[in-house]
């Protein structure tokens, strides 16, 4: 199996080193700066034999190593400074992940991509054009990540095991993520009836802002630990086909009413990509806020 990962940042660097320490899979990292994608390479297969795997790593400024690549992920581009949204982004990483998209195209034509690229859900929908690929074979990583924030804060405040809580987290990676508390339950039972609502709100808060609040105290650069989590359990579930539910961002051709918008819904995930987008019974109120999402994307998408 082969992962390349474009962009050898923050991001991109620890989801090779989750790839190769896991045993999952070859990588090639590339990044305009060459020299420090072969260095961080050199340095990932000099740790190899400490980790315990085989698996080999590249580093490189060229496309044409990234053929024959099962799955592509994108990283490359701008990260948030403190006070900056991700929106203030799209100037700036519009024109790179375009370049990126057209090299995949050209070079790794039968790949699934992965995008991280910031702002999310705009960027997926650009990536998505720019290669011309099926929608089922170009999605985004964020609900993953912003579940998992959620998660963490409701586990805390209850004291319970992380892995009894489940939740969804749909719509945009932005101020305007859904999350779904109609369907967020502690071993069962829904949260609403365990975590007061003041409280409730100020944990939804949290986890909306949780990404500037890491911005905010790293000064620079943006959180990438969690990040590449998400985007390696995205990867996993690719590559082993396990067709396990997650939130990711897709461009959507009727599916919860809407079309040409990329936006964050439950799908199956497996070898061929999205293999379902499934369709979850919100309440009202959640829908509306779902569909304030979109046309928050979409407005984002209009200035592509
Ligand atoms: P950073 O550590 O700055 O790494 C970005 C890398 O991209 C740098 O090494 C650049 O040299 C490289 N790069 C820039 N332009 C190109 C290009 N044209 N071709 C190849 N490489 C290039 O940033 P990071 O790794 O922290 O974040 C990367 C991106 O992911 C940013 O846009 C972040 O906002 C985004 N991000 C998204 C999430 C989500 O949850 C969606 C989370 C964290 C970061």
């Amino acid at each position: 199996m082969k992962v390349s990962i474009i962009g050898a940042g923050a991001v991109g660097a620890t989801l090779a080193q989750r790839v190769l320490e896991s045993g999952l899979a070859d990588v090639v990292l590339l990044d305009i700066v060459k020299n420090m994608a072969i260095g961080k390479a050199f340095d990932l297969s000099d740790a190899a034999p400490l980790a315990g795997h085989e698996c080999s790593i590249a580093g490189t400024d060229d496309y044409k190593e990234i053929s024959g690549s099962d799955v592509v992920v994108i990283t490359a581009g701008f990260a948030r400074k403190p006070g900056m949204t991700r929106e203030d982004l799209i100037a700036k990483n519009a024109g790179i992940v375009k370049g990126v998209s057209e090299n995949i195209k050209r070079y790794a034509p039968d790949s699934i991509v992965i995008v991280v690229t910031n702002p999310l859900d705009t960027m997926t929908y650009l990536a998505r054009a720019a290669t011309g690929f099926a929608r089922q074979k170009v999605f985004g990583m964020a609900g993953e990540l912003d579940g998992s924030r959620f998660i963490y804060l409701i586990a805390r405040e209850l004291k319970v095991p992380r892995s009894s809580v489940q939740t969804y987290m749909l719509g945009s990676h932005g101020d305007t993520m859904v999350p779904v508390l109609s369907k967020t339950t502690i071993s069962g039972r829904p949260v609403s009836g365990l975590i007061p609502k003041d409280k409730l709100d100020s944990i939804v808060k949290r986890t909306r802002d949780r990404g500037a609040e890491i911005v905010s105290l790293l000064v620079s650069g943006s959180a990438y630990y969690s990040p590449s989590a998400a985007a390696f359990k995205m990867t996993a579930a690719i590559l082993r086909d396990t067709k396990k539910t997650m939130v990711a961002s897709v461009c959507l051709d009727g599916e919860y009413g809407l079309k040409d918008v990329a936006i964050g819904v439950p799908c199956k995930i497996g070898k061929k990509g999205i293999e379902k987008i499934v369709e979850l019974e919100l309440s009202e109120a959640e829908d509306a806020h779902f569909r304030a999402s979109a046309k928050a994307i979409k407005s984002s998408i209009a200035i592509l």
